[in-house]
């Protein structure tokens, strides 16, 4: 187990986001709950930071995100964002170098992330919901697609990812009107894998991430970087890539024994390498 220390220069602070690994799942917990775990600039560079640790250390095989209290994540704290523009500052250049790496980490992680939408999911908040590979919702969840309530377009991939998941006139109706999803309906479009009452969220998420962890890794790596490639590929593109992809995985210790376990009718024990 570790957990961040929300040390600054010298300043004892409480971490807002805690990271936690336990049977080689990374559990990583926006812990804000007060202000809805909406993203100040502090806690964005915890996320990302405990985001790149997951990615990078290899006894982890699958990670969970997840949120403290009400709130799956707020998106852009409004309160720190006041207080930046009226200093003057540029809002693209925000954007760019602090949310556009969480979200790449996200996608780019070598390993399923499940979201565990554990209440709302607003703007920024919603869009790294998106950016993972499952989404597994309490029954209380709702995703707010918040950008044109305050003025603002989609940013955080939420125009990039949300047509891909629930089709583009879906996406259009939520990211311009901007109406609450709730989780029953989040389900029906597919926004979400799965819906369960709000006190079995953890477990559920956990129990789907538990699995994860103990599959074929590399293949599951491959798998994300294929489909992302795909979905802006023409078919031939694809086709070579997929070629590619498999040459390297035909040789990992997981393939063997996965053909191993087949040909004497057991099942297979992965490790990820
Ligand atoms: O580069 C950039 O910075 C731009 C990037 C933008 C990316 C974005 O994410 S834009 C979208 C930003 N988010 C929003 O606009 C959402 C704003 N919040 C809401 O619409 C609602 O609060 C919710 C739908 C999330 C929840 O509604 P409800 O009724 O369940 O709760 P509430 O009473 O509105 O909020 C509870 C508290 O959380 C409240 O604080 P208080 O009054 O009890 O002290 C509220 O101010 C606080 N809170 C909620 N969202 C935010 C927030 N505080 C700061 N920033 C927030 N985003």
């Amino acid at each position: 187990m570790t957990a961040s220390t929300g040390q600054t220069a010298g300043t004892p602070t409480r971490p807002l986001v805690r990271y936690e690994v336990g049977e080689a799942v990374a559990t990583i917990t926006l812990d804000r709950p007060e202000a809805m775990n909406a993203l100040t600039d502090r806690l964005r560079g915890e996320l990302h930071a405990a985001l790149r640790q997951a990615a990078e250390d290899r006894s982890v095989r699958a990670v969970v995100l997840t949120g403290t209290g009400r709130a799956f994540c707020a998106g852009q704290d409004l309160r720190e964002l006041s207080g930046a523009v009226e200093q003057g500052q540029g809002i693209g250049d925000l954007v760019r170098e602090h949310y556009n790496p969480l979200v790449l980490t996200i996608t780019g992680m070598p390993k399923p992330v499940v979201a565990a939408v554990n209440g709302v999911a607003a703007g920024a908040g919603a869009a790294l919901a998106f950016a993972c590979d499952f989404r597994v919702a309490a029954d209380t969840a709702r995703f707010v697609m918040a950008f044109t309530g305050i003025g603002l377009a989609p940013d955080s991939g939420a125009s990039w990812t949300l047509q891909r998941l629930v089709g583009p006139a879906r996406a259009r109706e939520m990211l311009l009107l901007g109406d609450p999803v709730d989780a029953a309906r989040a389900l029906e479009i597919g926004l979400v894998t799965r819906v369960v009452p709000a006190d079995e969220l953890p477990a559920a998420a956990r129990e789907l991430a538990l699995r994860l962890a103990q599959g074929p890794t590399l293949a599951y790596a491959a798998t994300k970087r294929l489909l992302d490639h795909a979905a802006a590929s023409t078919l031939e593109a694809a086709l070579d890539r997929e070629a590619e992809l498999q040459e390297g995985l035909v040789r990992t210790a997981d393939h063997a024994a996965a053909r191993k376990a087949f040909l004497n009718k057991e099942r297979p024990r992965f490790e990820g390498r």
